[in-house]
């Protein structure tokens, strides 16, 4: 029999009563039942040191999965770009971008929500020909959620993993035609733009050190069932795993 498996979800935010709700942190991770302490930690502190403020709401939902719903993927390859500065950066994802199929004026869309946006909890889904936002999330966006890798992998630091598990998810749907993605903690530059085709374009600088606008925009095509889209993202769990 295969073991329980667990969803472990976590958001933080900072409340103040005139400017309303700020979001500081989230994670998604999956694990046995012996594993969901040390995760439990694990989110806990990712949600309590944070570079975007001090959380005064940590939520942590614990969640049991069925094992034999878990969907099984690789992650994309990863490359990197340094770029000289954050024009070129943002040049080079245009460029990426566009030869995947992604219009000008949907690049227009992301780049303007991402560089604009500081208060953005998951992800914006937009037409990758029109650039029109499709999901009706708001702020709170889609959050992509029971994600995690099968095994510890040592080769890269937790944001990395992370980053690296998402896309491959995101990227893993026939609806999807390309990702762009940097963070909104002020203290990290480097994002990526992903697909299936690419992999894992990691690109530096695209913003400037201070900074607390980011976010995540998933391009998609015409054929997109939206509803079978935001559930494969938000409830179907994906390990990722090497072949
Ligand atoms: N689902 C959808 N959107 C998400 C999720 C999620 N699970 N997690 C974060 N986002 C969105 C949300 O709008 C955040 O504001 C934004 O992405 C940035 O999240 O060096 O650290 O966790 O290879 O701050 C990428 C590069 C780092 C890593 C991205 O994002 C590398 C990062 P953060
Ligand atoms: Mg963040």
């Amino acid at each position: 029999m295969l073991k329980a498996c667990y969803s472990i979800r976590m958001r933080a935010a900072e409340r103040n009563p005139e400017l309303g709700e700020k979001h500081i942190s989230g994670g998604e991770r999956i694990g046995s039942k012996s594993q969901i302490e040390p995760i439990v930690k694990q989110l806990l502190n990712k949600a309590s040191n944070h570079s975007r403020g001090d959380a005064d709401f940590i939520q942590i939902t614990v969640e049991k999965i069925a094992p034999d719903q878990i969907q099984y993927m690789p992650p994309l390859e990863i490359t990197t770009v340094e770029a000289t500065s954050i024009e070129k950066a943002h040049s080079e994802a245009r460029k990426i971008l566009t030869s995947l199929g992604v219009s000008e004026h949907a690049l227009n869309v992301a780049f303007h929500q991402l560089s604009s946006n500081q208060n953005l909890r998951g992800a914006i889904i937009l037409n990758s020909k029109t650039g029109i936002r499709l999901d009706d999330r708001g702020q709170k966006g889609v959050r992509v959620s029971r994600i995690d890798w099968q095994d510890a992998d040592g080769d890269f630091n937790e944001r990395v993993r992370e980053a690296l598990a998402l896309a491959s998810k995101v990227a893993n749907s026939p609806f999807t035609i390309a990702e762009l993605c940097w963070s909104d903690d002020p203290d990290y530059v480097t994002g990526y733009v992903s697909n299936r085709d690419i992999g894992y374009v990691r690109i530096t600088p695209l913003k400037r050190e201070g900074c607390e606008s980011g976010g995540r925009a998933f391009f998609v095509s015409d054929e997109v069932e939206l509803d079978s889209y935001i559930d494969y993202l938000e409830s179907v769990p994906v390990l990722i795993r090497r072949d």
